[in-house]
């Protein structure tokens, strides 16, 4: 069983970007290279280590994050470390897996097909690292292909990302090797397709003496300096962003992987000395403040769940870094501010798919747990008291905005499918399966049509349910858009006792929360004087508002954005009871609305096109089409176009389809959650047409 790392021997590594990138490809050429596969596997041959799913080689893509460490020596010293690496998938629909994977590595390696150059996910994926304090270095993977440009692309990888995007080495003629151009001073043999080793030694050189000021001194006054002096400098670089290597490489034919490798283990920071990660505490009143760590075994456990698998062997895994701290086997800890302590039964490094056994895992490792059901996506495990509510800052995992109605195939599977659904929203932060009320809907909710296509693929696989899908109803909301009264007497004489029970209201309208969808925006206040309706009757009153509130007034939506203020009223005192008043406020406050003006909110989404700059004007036309807002585009690289846009989420439901016929396929987008905006009349008087009423309740 293997030995504990120190925090000083281990590098933790995500490997991100576009789909088809090669990610999963160079995992499998870093693996052999270290010697911990003894074969090589491929994409094609559905046998690589990362993508073992039957999903995953049905799509020739990877689905969600892998991971997977080695052994890998330095080749400075006589020392070798512990690498972590991550696989991500790279299709766009599957980004949450990416961004989940980033608060467990000190880098974001972005890896960028030669060819292809930048795509749609290295732009995200690159930002959000950036945004997290991430540091970066970018690996170009394919320099085996042929027709490549390789000295345009790291110019417009500089454009699109910044100058401080230097090669660290360069390839040769036909990608056949590369040379670190850190370390060489001059070309030893072979030269560099572009550029020259002086020019790029020196470019990167200077780029690392600049964050310090004795070093600049030294490096102009007597010029070269050795590298191993320069390592404080260059840790410093990549934690403040100042630099981001630049690493070319061919997976496929192993051109550069020593290199990679070499940069990894002697460059990549340690967990000591990468960004600490944002973790915040709640204090009592839901405060929060920094919550500072540091990167040390002895310390008190602090460890952060960064992914949660259903394994088919050991079942609910999770997937945890430790950040301070060490987590040993039959250890005591506590998961959040859960009271109770969970024991830890068995640890696990993953390889893939297979789980490999240890003891303990210190400060700065990544691993595994197995059957702790208390454990969620997110989940902090301490031994720490004062960290019951520290928790990992929100990650901008974008929101599920593209859902699909379900209908079960086979009744029978009713009992089935709610813990299938459960497992697999653990399993996938950018999923959810919900009842819409609104439209009395069973709907899934991912971030595109592959993403649900693939999870209606493994409710088949892996559950054994079948199921339908269509286009579910738009989730409209319902508001209003002026102030008016609303008044209702309720009155029911049935045998001795009866109801009674009158209401005057005014609504107005109030600015909507439109982050918030389960809660509606809503105020109710009390406004009556001189006991016109006792106090114990105004409960009874609200009750019956949020009835309406939950069932809509004019079309069977959820309303929001309303303050009701009951300023007026009558009551018996034999006939008035609870219902009665219930039965009144509904009604009053139907009525009030009906004279509110009331309008129809529809949910609005960010749209990212990313296609060939010929389509600009189509992609701009059709959006226009369907009440689309071009706000900007954006060029990136010569002859690809970025077009942002808003537009009605109800007009995208086809959108794929739509996009990859105009585009021959070329095209591909993202959306995410913008706001909500009233409908427009004639859509608003469809649905309010197809309303078929409320059930009359006296
Ligand atoms: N010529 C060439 N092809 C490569 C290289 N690396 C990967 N490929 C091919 O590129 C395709 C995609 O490779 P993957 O490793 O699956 O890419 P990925 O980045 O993991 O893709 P996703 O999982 O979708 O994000 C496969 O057909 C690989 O064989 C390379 O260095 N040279
Ligand atoms: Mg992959």
């Amino acid at each position: 069983m293997a030995t504990e790392h120190a925090p000083a021997d281990i590098r933790n590594i995500a490997l991100v970007g576009h789909g088809g990138s090669g990610k999963t490809t160079l995992t499998e050429r870093l693996l052999f290279s270290a010697g911990a596969i003894q074969r090589m596997g491929s994409v094609e041959e559905n046998n690589t280590v990362s993508d073992w799913s039957e999903e995953e080689h049905h799509h020739q893509h990877s689905l969600r994050q892998v991971m997977v460490h080695f052994e890998a020596k330095s080749h400075m010293s006589d020392k070798s470390v512990l690498v972590n690496l991550l696989d991500t998938p790279g299709l766009g629909d599957f980004i949450g897996h990416a961004i989940a994977s980033l608060p467990a590595v000190e880098t974001a390696m972005v890896v960028i097909d030669a060819g292809k150059g930048i795509e749609t996910v290295t732009r995200r994926i690159y930002n959000v690292a950036q945004e997290r304090n991430l540091p970066r270095a970018i690996v170009i993977n394919k320099i085996d292909e042929h027709d490549l440009d390789l000295e345009g692309l790291v110019e417009r990888i500089r454009d699109v990302f910044g100058n401080q995007c230097l090669p660290i080495n360069l390839p040769t003629a036909g990608g056949e090797s590369v040379i670190n151009v850190f370390e060489a001073e001059h070309a030893d043999g072979a030269e560099p397709v572009f550029s020259s080793v002086e020019e790029a030694h020196q470019q990167i050189q200077e780029q690392v003496v600049e964050v310090d000021d004795s070093l600049t001194e030294a490096y102009f006054e007597g010029g070269e300096l050795d590298p191993v002096k320069l390592h404080k400098a260059f840790e410093v670089c990549l934690r403040e962003g100042h630099l981001v290597p630049i690493c070319f490489v061919s997976a496929k034919t192993g051109a550069g992987i020593d290199d990679l490798m070499h940069v990894i283990v002697d460059y990549l920071p340690s967990p000591l000395e990468g960004n600490p990660r944002p973790f915040v505490n709640e204090d009592e009143d839901g405060n929060e403040s920094p919550y500072e760590y540091s990167v040390d075994p002895d310390k008190p456990l602090l460890a952060h769940v960064f992914k949660i698998a259903a394994d088919p062997f050991v079942g609910k895994l999770g997937v945890f870094r430790v950040h301070q701290g060490r987590l040993k086997v039959k250890d005591e800890v506590y998961i959040g501010a859960n009271k109770k302590p969970v024991r830890i039964a068995h640890l696990y490094k993953r390889q893939g798919k297979d789980n490999v056994e240890v003891e303990s895992l210190g400060a700065g490792d990544i691993g595994a747990v197995a059957k702790i059901d208390e454990l969620h996506f997110g989940s902090v495990l301490h031994t720490d008291h004062d960290a019951d509510k520290v928790h990992l800052k929100k990650l901008p995992l974008p929101k599920p905005m593209f859902g699909l109605a379900i209908e079960l195939k086979n009744r029978k599977d009713e009992s089935k499918f709610a813990p299938a659904t459960h497992k697999m929203m653990e399993e996938d932060p950018c999923l959810i399966f919900e009842r819409v009320e609104a439209t009395k809907q069973t709907v899934m909710r991912g971030l595109g049509e592959l993403h649900l296509r693939v999870v209606e693929e493994k409710l088949k696989d892996q559950y054994g349910i079948e199921i339908e899908t269509e286009t579910p109803k738009i989730a409209f909301r319902e508001s209003i858009a002026a102030n008016a009264e609303g008044h209702h007497r309720h009155k029911k004489q049935s045998g001795g006792s009866g109801e009674f029970g009158e209401v005057y209201l005014r609504v107005s309208p109030l600015p909507v929360d439109h982050e918030n969808h389960d809660e509606p925006t809503f105020e109710f206040v009390n406004a009556t004087v001189g006991g016109s309706i006792p106090k114990q009757f105004l409960p009874a009153i609200e009750k019956g508002i949020r009835g309406v509130l939950q069932e809509g007034a004019i079309a069977g939506y959820p309303m929001t954005g309303v303050r009701v203020e009951v300023y007026d009223g009558k009551f018996h005192a034999v006939d008035s009871k609870e219902i009665a008043f219930i039965k009144a406020g509904r009604k009053a406050f139907i009525d009030a609305v009906q004279k509110a003006k009331p309008i129809l909110l529809e949910p609005y989404v960010h749209l990212e096109v990313t296609a060939p700059n010929s389509y600009m004007g189509d992609i701009a036309s059709d959006l226009s089409t369907k009440r689309g807002r071009v706000q900007d585009t954006e060029m990136i690289g010569s002859d690809t176009v970025v077009v942002k846009a808003q537009a009605p989420l109800g007009e995208l439901q086809n959108y794929s389809n739509q996009l990859k016929s105009m585009t021959g396929g070329a095209g591909s987008y993202t959306i995410d959650f913008s706001h909500e905006e009233r409908t427009p009349p004639n859509i608003q008087a469809e649905v309010v047409a197809a309303f078929k009423g409320h059930q009359d309740d006296d």
